[in-house]
């Protein structure tokens, strides 16, 4: 029995279309600089929100309607719910998903319970991937859910608790491998502390070191080539978690000799958490060489946590396109929607609304940017801002060919420094609502 009997493939109708249940603006095949949007865009479900997620808040109990679902933990149930999600993503036209280990499978009695129950859904996830060609974009393990975690796992007080974390992680990893997903991830539930008066902060974070350096190393020992991410956010469910933002990750891999490994997963609402704006971040990574991929929601400015909502704003979307083309692109990552409906969008139908819109906004996004590149109006302002460093002392500069004393000698001649360029920033903006 189909789960979605009402709806079928989704379609590319173009901007005139008044069908909710198609595409206006994301055309899988059309080309963009050189590349599908398929292949720039590299869109994925995620399993926990879309599949998983009852649709509960702190003061209320699940709505959501989920007629495939019988309710239970079984792991029959798991498995009749990958058919489901698996007609969902193909329904929808995403190449690609990603899960939590405990998303797909139920947690067990026993650490090797739940091993096999992973397996048993693994194999179902295997079949759904082989039958529809739909790809796993990264695997993850759930170290924060169970009450073990409630100090966190790889900087767990608790060294049995990290050893419970690190033999997770090492499944999740086979797992990830043997479905060949393109990459795996780490987010630091509660990886930080909710005070300080408690914590060793220096011992813990040395522990989640040594923890990631045993996935590099047990990922060559069996022969996972997958990129490693790691997924920045300042705090929830912790007062404060070390990941906190993409400088902050960037200096912890640097410190700890795993940047060669690593890049990072930016979150939209993780960025705003944090007090940025998410394309600060992906500037940020970018500009480290360590941009990997996204997971692709938004917050709401009137709420100050990670709702998680579907992206549906272009000019956001637009910042993030832009970017990412400067960057060189995801792969091996892509516009993962780590997102979920309202609560008040209990129906099946309001699953695919939602992606749609996603995917809609980022696909004008990549359109609008890369307009904007080939179009060379913004690149030709900041290259004038800049012409100082492009011949004669600041190019002699970059070449390092000067220290302070020479520097000193050349403004004592000049007596002062110029300005030269506006910083343009009202052009500019005038200029990015001529594309949108
Ligand atoms: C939670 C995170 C989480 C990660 C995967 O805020 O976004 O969903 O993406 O563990
Ligand atoms: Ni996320
Ligand atoms: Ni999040």
């Amino acid at each position: 029995m189909p789960a979605f009997p009402e709806i079928n493939a989704i379609a590319y109708e173009g901007p005139d279309s008044r069908n909710p249940l198609a595409f206006r603006y994301y055309n899988a095949d059309e080309v963009v600089e050189g590349r599908t949007m398929r292949d720039h865009l590299r869109f994925s479900v995620v399993y926990w929100h879309t599949f998983r997620n009852p649709l509960s808040d702190p003061f209320g109990v699940g709505t959501a309607v989920r007629p495939w679902d019988d309710g239970t933990e079984s792991v029959e149930n798991a498995q009749n719910r990958v058919r489901a999600a698996f007609e969902f993503i193909e329904k929808l036209g995403a190449p690609y998903y990603a899960f939590h280990d405990r998303d797909v499978a139920p947690e067990g009695a026993t650490l090797s319970e739940s091993n096999q129950n992973l397996d048993a859904v693994a194999k179902v996830l295997k079949e759904e991937q082989d039958r529809s060609g739909i790809k796993l974009l990264w695997g993850t393990a759930n170290l924060f859910s169970n009450r073990r975690y409630m100090h966190g796992a790889a900087t767990s007080c608790n060294a049995e608790v990290y050893a419970y974390a690190a033999a997770q992680v090492k499944k999740a990893l086979e797992v990830t491998h043997e479905l060949g997903g393109e990459g795996y991830t780490f987010w630091g539930g509660r990886e930080g502390y909710q005070c300080l008066w408690n914590t060793n902060l220096e011992r813990e974070l040395d522990h989640l070191g040594r923890f990631l350096h045993m996935a590099v190393d047990y990922a060559k020992e069996i022969g996972f080539t997958g990129q490693f991410y790691i997924e920045p956010k300042p705090k929830e469910p912790t007062k404060h978690q070390y990941d906190s933002d993409a400088a902050a990750c960037l200096n912890f891999l640097r410190q700890y000799d795993l940047l060669d490994h690593f890049k990072l997963n930016l979150e939209t609402n993780h960025a705003t958490l944090a007090g940025h704006t998410m394309h600060h971040e992906l500037e940020v990574a970018g500009s480290a060489g360590a941009l990997g991929s996204i997971d692709a929601n938004t917050g709401d400015v009137m709420l100050g946590w990670d709702t998680d909502q579907f992206p549906t704003d272009i000019y956001l979307t637009t910042q993030c396109m832009h970017s990412i083309l400067k960057y060189g692109g995801l792969a091996p990552g892509g516009v993962n929607f780590d997102a979920k409906v309202r609560r008040e969008s209990f129906e099946p139908v309001d699953l695919f609304y939602a992606h749609i819109g996603g995917m809609d906004a980022f696909a004008r996004g990549l359109k609008i940017a890369a307009a904007m590149r080939a179009d060379g109006r913004l690149q030709g302002i900041v290259d004038e801002r800049y012409a100082s460093w492009s011949d004669g002392l600041g190019a002699d500069i970059e070449a390092g060919k000067h220290g302070l004393a020479s520097l000193e000698k050349l403004m004592l001649e000049r007596g002062e420094a110029t300005p030269n360029a506006s910083g343009r920033q009202e052009r500019i903006e005038n200029l990015i609502n001529e594309y949108l």
